[in-house]
């Protein structure tokens, strides 16, 4: 039913407008190539595990089962585009974006997929409640945990009952109004929104209901926060992460590089769950000033932000501070965990003005 893409991951990948972190199976947005609020389909960040698998979509099925519902239902593709379908714009980080900043911070290097800053995006996510998918069902009194798994292999990691039964949580069949394409999770993947990307499991062929709390790697060895500070919790080597906290992102490549004079510089803050509150900016060691933020200001979904800044010739360091309506802040610095997860501190980004003409 699924065979494994050649080249690993499928759609084109043009240098002009994705990074390659060196995987193989990764690849990143430029932070410098976001036109609209939504990331087009050809720059979307692609997180795999093992390569894309090419699924024949007439004998794919999702299985719904477990000990936490009453009975197992299976759905064909077209069940699916008949049920009532849904769309939200949310935006899906990777858990380990920005990790290469986090080690030349930390002076360590972390294992895992050397990502910059683009390991992150929105799109408007069109499918079913994954609640609608689940309860035909009946899903049970003592039900705890819904586990999506993607049928790459490695793909799958549970989420609390009323995680799965949030109203932007879905069961996604279209991105940016186009059927998923195969590197995305054709022909259904999971939108947890404001947690890790790596809830939002791609491939999905069944999807687990228990009574108890499950343990699998991708929340017990993976995607977990361990280290001094952080201590194993249950069967997990430490704790593991779901919600991302509050960042920001230049829109500007490492390092930049602009001409002299009046500059709109722009960028883009997210905060997991919550809302952007605010952003501020400062330029070498000037005042902190107020970044103009863009409507839509919407929670778990990425916020523009632009503020002028009158560029004069010589090295500089933009620093970008975003805050949350819950009272998350970017912090100046942030301590290391073992495999570089959530390092979202104020970053100081480089900048050489060139004289003037
Ligand atoms: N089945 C499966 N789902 C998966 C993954 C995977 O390797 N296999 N990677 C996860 C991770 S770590 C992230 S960050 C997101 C990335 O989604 P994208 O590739 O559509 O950007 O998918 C998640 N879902
Ligand atoms: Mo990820």
């Amino acid at each position: 039913m699924a065979t494994p893409a050649e080249r690993g991951v499928v759609k084109p990948i043009l240098s002009d407008l994705m990074d390659d972190p060196g995987s193989g199976l990764d690849y990143e947005t430029r932070p410098d190539r976001l036109p609209g609020l939504l990331t087009p389909l050809d720059r979307f960040f692609i997180r795999n595990h093992a390569p894309t698998p090419m699924i024949d979509v007439l004998s794919w099925r999702l299985r719904i089962d477990g000990d936490g519902v009453r009975a197992p239902v299976t759905y064909t593709y077209r069940d699916l585009w008949d049920l009532p379908l849904t769309s939200v714009v949310r935006t899906i980080e990777c858990a380990g974006n920005r990790r290469s900043l986090f080690g030349r911070a930390s002076g360590r290097t972390f294992e895992g997929t050397q990502w910059g800053r683009g390991a992150i995006g929105t799109a408007e996510w069109t499918g079913v409640r994954l609640r609608d998918v689940l309860s035909p069902a009946g899903i049970g009194p003592n039900a705890r945990q819904v586990m999506p798994e993607g049928l790459d292999g490695p793909g799958r990691r549970p989420m609390p009952l009323a995680k799965a039964l949030a109203d932007d949580t879905l069961l996604v069949l279209a991105m940016n109004g186009e059927v998923l394409l195969p590197d995305h999770g054709y022909p259904a993947r999971v939108l947890v929104s404001g947690w890790l990307g790596a809830a939002s499991v791609k491939w999905v062929g069944r999807i687990q209901v228990s009574d108890k709390d499950l343990s699998v790697p991708w929340n017990t060895d993976d995607y977990v926060l361990i280290g001094p500070g952080y201590p194993p919790t249950g069967e997990s080597a430490g704790v593991p992460i779901n919600e991302i906290p509050v960042a920001s992102l230049v829109e500007l490549p490492w390092p930049a590089r602009l001409r002299p004079g009046r500059q709109v510089i722009r960028g883009r803050a997210y905060a997991g769950e919550a809302r952007i509150h605010q952003v501020t900016c400062r330029v070498d060691d000037g005042p902190w000033q107020h970044a103009v933020l863009l409507p839509p200001v919407e929670q778990a979904t990425w916020v523009r932000w632009q503020f002028g800044w009158n560029a004069v010739p010589g090295e500089h360091e933009l620093r970008v501070r975003a805050t949350d309506d819950r009272g998350g802040t970017q912090p100046d610095a942030v301590p290391w965990n073992d495999l570089g997860y959530l390092y979202n501190a104020v970053l100081a980004h480089p900048i050489h003005v060139d004289d003037p003409a």
